[in-house]
């Protein structure tokens, strides 16, 4: 069975003024469309197993087939890490699980900020759960914390194509932006309850 591209959670307009529809429309559109295409085409020119789980393929293989395997995976994440009037900060447990674990949301921020602007090059920065403990880590290119023995419970795409049509160059405007209007905090507070089953 062929991979196919997952919808948006919301409508691509959903997001404005903070993204517009044509960045979503370029990054859904074309850019995980892509990977899609990618993907289902290695697959069959490879005779690589398609009818494993998309988590499988990541898990069981390098190069290409990883590569847009991955991709495919951290868009879907991606895009329900952020909601309309998203941003703000998280609540009941894991804002608390953020103090314990950084000190203060503040202090997540700044690491969280930091991460994002210094991951060289295109990748992804994200808030994880590793051995019950939250922590930000930054990958390179399609890399992801599944990969690392970590859940992942939020991340940015900071690859240029996430925000240069709205941002340009200005990829600490586009964090902030993320954190401050976008983020999706009920999400990652899903994924860290899946993460102690
Ligand atoms: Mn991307």
């Amino acid at each position: 069975m062929a991979f196919a591209l997952p919808p948006l959670p919301y409508d691509k307009s959903a997001l404005a003024p903070h993204l517009s529809a044509e960045t979503l429309e370029f990054h859904h559109g074309k850019h995980h469309n892509a990977y899609v295409v990618n993907l289902n085409k290695l697959v069959d020119e490879k005779k690589a197993d398609g009818s494993k789980s998309l988590e499988d393929m990541i898990m069981s293989s390098e190069g290409p087939v990883f590569n847009n395997a991955a991709q495919i995976w951290n868009h879907t994440f991606f895009w329900n890490c952020m909601k309309p009037k998203g941003g703000g900060e998280p609540t009941g447990e894991l804002a608390q699980a953020i103090t314990r674990d950084f000190g203060s949301f503040a202090k997540f921020k700044e690491e969280f900020t930091q991460a994002a602007i210094t991951q060289f090059g295109s990748g992804w920065a994200w808030l994880v759960s590793e051995g019950g403990k939250l922590k930000v880590t930054k990958t390179p290119n399609a890399d992801l914390p599944m990969k690392h023995n970590q859940t992942a419970l939020l991340t940015i795409d900071v690859w240029e194509h996430a925000y240069y049509i709205d941002y340009r160059n200005l990829r600490p405007k586009w964090t902030e932006v993320f954190l401050g209007n976008l983020a999706n905090w009920d999400f990652a507070a899903q994924n860290m309850a899946k993460a102690k089953k």
